[in-house]
């Protein structure tokens, strides 16, 4: 709806430009809106980035399969994603929010119960757990973990490890 780079140019445009601008409704319209409305830039840095033609395809391609409303907020992401690994993988003993998803069958011999016990041997790793009974015979759990991000990846694994449990993952988060 309101582009921040139509505010800008707004802001630093020439009295000659600004007057041409100012004939945008949109740009009209956009300066009716609080300041607030829009992140605080005041700590934000502009970064230039240059990229041949082809990257830069690729790059618009991923930010509209992904939904993006701009590159900024596609390349963030991006380099949030790759900031937190390198502190997950650096820092073993760090802290962490995991989530651990899995399919299971539960007619699986004593699986249900092994696997409930093995949640409440690791009570202080995990923080919640959802159960849903998909169909007849297979069951999706979702485990909420706090630790580190050694001890979640332990016991993440003996979890998908077991015979009966499929699709296993685990997702990473540093907190
Ligand atoms: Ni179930």
């Amino acid at each position: 709806m309101f582009n921040e780079y139509e505010i800008r140019t707004f802001l630093f445009a020439t009295e000659e430009e600004r007057y041409h601008l100012s004939q945008h409704p949109i740009i009209m319209l956009s300066l009716l809106v609080p300041k607030w409305f829009f992140r605080n830039e005041s700590n934000m840095q502009r970064l230039t980035i240059s990229m041949d033609d082809e990257l830069a395809q690729d790059f618009d391609e991923l930010m509209r399969r992904k939904g993006y409303a701009n590159r900024s907020e596609a390349f963030r992401d991006m380099l949030r994603r790759e900031l937190g690994e390198m502190t997950l993988e650096q820092d073993k003993q760090g802290p962490c929010v995991a989530i651990l998803s899995y399919i299971y069958d539960h007619h699986e011999r004593q699986l249900s119960s092994r696997l409930a016990e093995m949640q409440h041997d690791h009570h202080g790793l995990t923080v919640s757990t959802m159960h849903a009974h998909l169909s007849h015979d297979e069951c999706v759990e979702t485990l909420i973990m706090r630790g580190t991000t050694a001890q979640v990846k332990v016991f993440a694994e003996s979890v998908m490890a077991q015979t009966g449990v499929r699709h296993g993952r685990l997702n990473l988060i540093p907190c």
